[in-house]
């Protein structure tokens, strides 16, 4: 294959120069002078990188966890037209009595485990708008994020982090405090001054779900580490309860629901880590998850060797591939608190492994292989001198589908994926342990670099 391509480079070349013939010579010169490049070109950046980063000795870059990802089968960012609907929220804040949080704390008891009282769920936009009030942390180092998904909408809505909330301890005090990134949590909270998100403009009776993306700590958070966890409430790290108490703030004759999460898949179950309130009139209802599909993504970033030096952005090619997707069909059982217990999952259909291109900052066109499924740069983008999606234009948009294909004959475990750049005779495949990588392995939940701005040390630490 490599060789057909090089001698017809060959012919053509001396074609150029008068019609020379081509002869096997010209082509096993050509072959020893790639190879010499190749040998030399892996030095340089081997060198490069290690003066970056350190040793590399007897390391691994398959940093992914394969972590079961979970969807929706409406799941479409692409239903609606870019721009026809706003997601962004006004903005506001309202006062929590403690009745409240006593409420809360009564139904959602810290340290027990409250499963039975919520199955798995998503919501539907209502006509009218609707608003998402954090009330509560509890007590945990865990750094966390609270995200929205909408179908339709082509970005995720970040809608709080740990810490952006205030409470007072006891009545007539002015003394708000914030319980922070750490681990203090608010359990002495008499009164709640909490930001508040109104959106009016979401597409109605789209479906919406809500995720956690976890760190370690606030530290490996702020240190770009890689690999946060993502938490869903598709599969049972949240759950709603309805016919709540209602602050004496929110406006007469809205429907209200509280919505506890849990921060630890190994956790307690216990759901009060992090406590928010909706309501609308009507709010959005609350639907139980009978059908959910499952999948395990891998992440793979790849640094391609078209710059004079690399600069370790990882981002020339960001691309998804998704294994062992299947339909999954949910059955629950009713208790008698009215909540609700999974009781099975059954297998219904078996899909096909996917690949999502999210990212592609390098200006030379190249070709991706994954198993026996290759896509080609300028195929999809004529106009492949592009860098897409990696903030040339000041934003990167971690949501976006840039294109999504069948992928036939990957191997997760064995990371049987490579890329051709146009001009370099060398491919540039999955390295082995204690080889410089110019591909790595992460979860889907590590956010890529922007253009030209180095993949921080992080994540090349032990
Ligand atoms: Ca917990
Ligand atoms: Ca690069
Ligand atoms: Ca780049």
């Amino acid at each position: 294959m490599k060789t057909g391509k090089l001698l017809a480079f060959g012919c053509f070349a001396a074609i150029g120069v008068g019609l020379m013939s081509c002869s096997k010579a010209d082509v096993f010169d050509s072959n020893a002078a790639n190879e010499l490049k190749k040998e030399q070109q892996e030095r340089d950046y081997t060198s490069d990188f290690v003066k970056k980063y350190g040793s590399i000795e007897g390391k691994s870059w398959d940093l992914a966890t394969l972590a079961t990802s979970y969807t929706l089968e409406s799941s479409n960012r692409a239903l609606t037209r870019d721009g026809e609907y706003n997601a962004d929220a006004v903005e506001g804040e309202m006062f929590v009595e403690k009745a409240t949080v006593d409420w809360m704390s009564e139904n959602l008891k810290a340290g027990k485990n409250n499963t039975a009282k919520g199955k798995p769920f998503y919501l539907q936009v209502p006509k009218n708008s609707f608003t998402i009030v954090p009330i509560f942390q509890g007590t945990a180092s865990y750094y966390w994020q609270l995200w929205m998904h909408v179908d339709g909408i082509e970005q995720d809505k970040l809608i709080w982090s740990k810490g952006n909330i205030q409470y007072i301890t006891s009545q007539g005090s002015t003394d708000w405090k914030s319980p922070g990134t750490d681990n203090t949590g608010m359990n002495n909270a008499y009164q709640i001054k909490a930001p508040t998100y109104t959106f009016e403009n979401l597409p109605e009776n789209a479906n919406m779900y809500f995720y956690l993306k976890v760190w370690d700590s606030y530290e490996k958070y702020s240190k770009n580490t890689i690999n946060p966890r993502e938490l869903t409430s598709l599969n049972q790290m949240m759950l709603a309860l309805i016919n709540c108490n209602v602050p004496s703030n929110v406006p007469a004759n809205n429907e209200v629901s509280i919505i506890g999460c849990e921060d630890n898949v190994n956790g307690d179950f216990d759901y009060e880590d992090l406590v928010f309130m909706m309501y609308g009139n009507p709010a959005p209802p609350i639907k139980h998850v009978d059908e959910v599909i499952k999948g395990t993504p891998k992440r793979y970033m790849m640094e391609d060797l078209g710059e004079e030096k690399p600069d370790f952005d990882f981002n020339d090619v960001v691309v998804d591939v998704i294994s062992g997707r299947a339909k999954w069909k949910r059955e629950y059982e009713i208790l008698e608190n009215g909540g609700w217990n999974l009781i099975n999952e059954t297998k219904i259909e078996d899909l096909p492994d996917i690949a999502v291109v999210r990212a592609a900052g390098g200006i030379l066109d190249f070709t991706l292989t994954i198993g026996n499924t290759t896509w080609t740069k300028s195929a999809k983008f004529p106009n492949y001198q592009q860098m897409l999606n990696t903030g040339r234009d000041g934003e990167i948009n971690y949501d976006k589908e840039l294109d999504t294909f069948k992928v036939e004959g990957w191997d997760p475990d064995n990371n049987n994926i490579s890329v051709t750049v146009e001009g370099n005779p060398n491919d540039i495949t999955f390295p082995e342990t204690g080889k410089a990588p110019m591909i790595i392995a992460v979860d889907p939940t590590t956010n890529w670099m922007f253009e030209r701005t180095p993949a921080p040390k992080s994540w090349f630490k032990d």
